[in-house]
């Protein structure tokens, strides 16, 4: 599938999925999933959309490691590292969850995000998406806030409807240039339920 027709199919299931779904957030979740990265990334992939740097023209520099340097919860953390210098340039974690088959589903995606500083103008995006496709690409992601809300740690929360699966649903977080600068943050805490 072209990446643009990929990209409408999985706005117009989102669309769709918001119209049809009656899931209540106050009904218990069917799926939860808290990741403090104690255990590392074995339930992760990484994924990137990063354009080339001209002076050496392969992809601009980018890291997703566990790290003990900033951590809200436990012992370890993720360090996110992109030289965004290019103004542009995506990096995601994608964990794939089972879930029931053929129904309209709702998810709700938290994480804890540590900026070194707070500005007006944010240098990045912190970005979700869940859906039924994994993502290959910076246009499915859809929810997004600004990454610099405040110094420190700030927790942020996506609600995410998604339309029928079949049974298996691809949750993921991502850090998105906004600026031409070079960005870190740190990310723990992660809680998805789906209901
Ligand atoms: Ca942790």
């Amino acid at each position: 599938m072209a990446p643009r027709q990929r990209a409408a199919l999985i706005g117009s299931l989102a669309i769709i999925a918001a119209l049809l779904s009656s899931c209540d957030l106050f009904t218990p979740p069917l799926v939860v999933m808290r990741e403090g990265f104690e255990s590392g990334l074995k339930l992760w992939h990484k994924g990137l959309d990063v354009p080339p740097d001209p002076s050496t023209r392969k992809p601009v520099v980018w890291e997703i490691d566990l790290s003990q340097e900033r951590v809200i919860e436990g012992n370890w953390a993720t360090r996110w590292f992109l030289d965004g210098r290019q103004g542009d340039g995506t990096i995601w974690l994608v964990t794939p969850l089972s879930v029931h088959k053929n129904r309209p589903l709702t998810v709700t995606l938290s994480l804890q995000l540590w900026s070194a500083t707070v500005s007006a103008q944010p240098r990045a995006h912190v970005v979700a998406y869940a859906g039924s496709l994994r993502p290959v690409e910076e246009t499915e992601f859809s929810f997004k806030e600004p990454a610099d809300k405040r110094a420190g740690w700030q927790r942020y929360r996506f609600v995410i409807p998604v339309g029928s699966t079949e049974g298996e649903l691809w949750g993921a977080l991502e850090i998105s240039a906004a600026q031409k600068t070079l960005l870190e943050y740190f990310i723990d805490d992660v809680r998805v339920e789906v209901r």
